[in-house]
């Protein structure tokens, strides 16, 4: 037999099995074989790399059975889990950061492999869930209500913080591990179990993960189902969003996605907890520093070739300065390396698949027809001995207006510049869009600067100064408003969404007295 792929992905399929095998995880990666026009493989999932193109193994797709058996045994384990003390849950998670700071590396390479991030992004994407590890153990300590005044003498109000149940959780290709840390990490020290549906295209990653989560499990002499992967697509991740046992549904994806779920766990009674699209926008001030808003813009635009929710896809620029940040970004554009996420200097990987390049380049077809014009980049990349993959040099685009392709979010690397010239028409452009996410300004004029922190300023959830969209620590609360979905994840009291509070009045005394002072009898 003559093998399908190519040596390059022969080369990641091997790389990917040994990374496996370090992390604990006994998968044979084998070629994927042959089919027959014609003949469904729906109960298979080819595992594609975007650094070639080309699957690099298959995997048995989990249906709507797979996931009510996962269900079933996660909201078992609840019953155990829920009464593990909260310490004792923040020292699996503990053992989790630890295993995940042994094998950074690993992880960070399945990660690439699978999502095509350079190594430093799939390395800082690992810390990200050490740092989320960090988090939980100390919230396992600190969880909990407030005692508040009864007008009732005699009386005791105040509240408790319970664990909620199941978790579901979906998980999006372009942060295919971080994600799911955010939601496990703190579900896990709350008292839930968690049910998680990665991306399809990246399942050796979420695999991986899990292992050493199951690893630390185990360990302490926990069940393994508390925590779950399902390998699956669209039926497996409808089945959860469906299932009555999952008593937080926690997704991450499009808007499209997200239109879809929220209906369907409202209807029956769950909680939902959405991050969907960013189309995510920079003010640039006249008094800018420049310098450093470009480097911001650059990364914040360009970096995870624009494949982050948190990407910047829109910059208004004062009009006095516009001419020039568009030359700086250009000569900066000119010069970034784009190519094998895994080679040393490379700054810019492959899109996620060919769907993904041909997206592209009907968003920016689309912004010429409105007027505008490509300053840099756009093009695809042809990189040695990857012919299938997805390469594209980022662009820049000079828009006359904020017409309709800007106000969607494409996924890609590409950069409108739009002009203003009073802050009111920044911030009346910067909030016309359907999107809520992050947003930024470059200004050394700290009134500016609070105006657009104000609540008449920015509409979104994410609002930065003198720095760009993207990289939020784990620290604070991640999410947006408007079809970006309202959700909060990872720091502040994001915790409080994984658990259900309880209101309790307690009569200490030997008298009945109502609440309002109301007599009865
Ligand atoms: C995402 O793209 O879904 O703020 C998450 C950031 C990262 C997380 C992005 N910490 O860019």
């Amino acid at each position: 037999t003559t093998p399908r792929t190519t040596p390059l992905t022969a080369e990641l399929r091997d790389a990917a099995s040994a990374a496996l095998g370090r992390l604990g995880v006994t998968l044979p990666l084998v070629e994927p074989v042959e089919t027959t026009p014609g003949i469904s493989t729906s109960s298979t999932l080819e595992v594609v790399s975007p650094l070639s193109g080309e699957a690099i193994t298959t995997l048995p797709e989990a249906g709507a059975t797979d996931v009510d058996a996962a269900v079933a045994a996660a909201a078992e384990a609840f019953r155990a889990w829920r009464s593990v003390p909260g310490p004792a849950r923040g020292a699996v998670v503990k053992r989790l950061g630890e295993l995940l700071v042994e094998h950074k590396a690993d992880l960070a390479e399945l990660v690439t492999i699978e999502a095509g991030k350079i190594t430093s992004e799939a390395l800082g994407e690992v810390q990200e869930m050490i740092d989320v590890c960090d988090l939980a153990v100390g919230l396992s300590r600190t969880l909990g209500g407030r005692t508040m005044p009864s007008e009732r003498p005699g009386h005791r109000l105040m509240e408790q913080w319970h664990p909620l149940g199941v978790v579901g959780v979906i998980s999006a290709f372009n942060f295919p591990v971080a994600v799911w840390s955010w939601n496990t990490a703190i579900a896990l020290v709350c008292g839930d179990t968690v049910v998680w549906k990665p991306s399809e295209k990246t399942p050796l990653s979420a695999l991986a993960s899990n292992a050493l989560l199951r690893r630390a499990l185990t360990e302490a002499g926990h069940p393994a189902a508390v925590s779950t992967v399902v390998v699956g697509g669209r039926e497996a991740g409808e089945a959860l969003v469906a299932d009555r046992r999952v008593a937080l549904l926690s997704a991450t994806g499009s808007e499209r996605m997200g239109q879809q779920v929220a209906p369907v766990v409202a209807a029956r009674g769950g909680r939902y907890l959405l991050e969907l699209g960013g189309n995510n926008a920079a003010v640039v001030a006249p008094s800018a520093d420049l310098d450093l808003a470009v480097r911001g813009i650059v990364f914040a635009a360009a970096g995870t070739a624009g494949q982050r929710c948190t990407s910047l896809r829109r910059l208004i620029v004062h009009s006095s300065v516009v001419d020039d940040v568009v030359a700086r970004l250009e000569r900066a554009y000119a010069g970034l390396p784009v190519g094998d996420p895994r080679a040393d200097g490379t700054l810019v990987g492959p899109l996620t698949d060919a769907g993904a390049r041909e997206r592209m380049a009907a968003a920016l077809d689309e912004a010429r027809a409105d007027g505008g014009t490509v300053v840099v980049g756009g093009d695809a990349v042809a990189v040695d001995g990857a012919p299938g993959a997805a390469y594209v040099s980022p662009a820049v685009v000079r828009m006359p207006a904020q017409t309709g392709v800007v106000r969607r979010e494409t996924f890609a690397p590409v950069l409108y510049v739009m002009a203003y010239d009073t802050l009111d028409e920044a911030i009346a452009l910067h909030n016309d869009v359907p999107q809520g996410l992050s947003s930024a300004i470059f200004t050394l004029d700290g009134r500016e600067a609070e105006v657009f922190l104000s609540e008449a300023g920015s509409d979104c959830g994410i609002v930065n100064v003198n720095i760009g969209t993207s990289g939020a620590e784990i620290g604070g609360a991640f999410g947006g408003e408007k079809s970006t979905g309202g959700g909060r994840e990872s720091g502040s009291d994001s915790w409080k969404q994984y658990m259900r509070r309880v209101t309790n009045t307690v009569n200490y005394s030997t008298d009945l007295p109502l609440a309002q002072g109301v007599n009865f009898g």
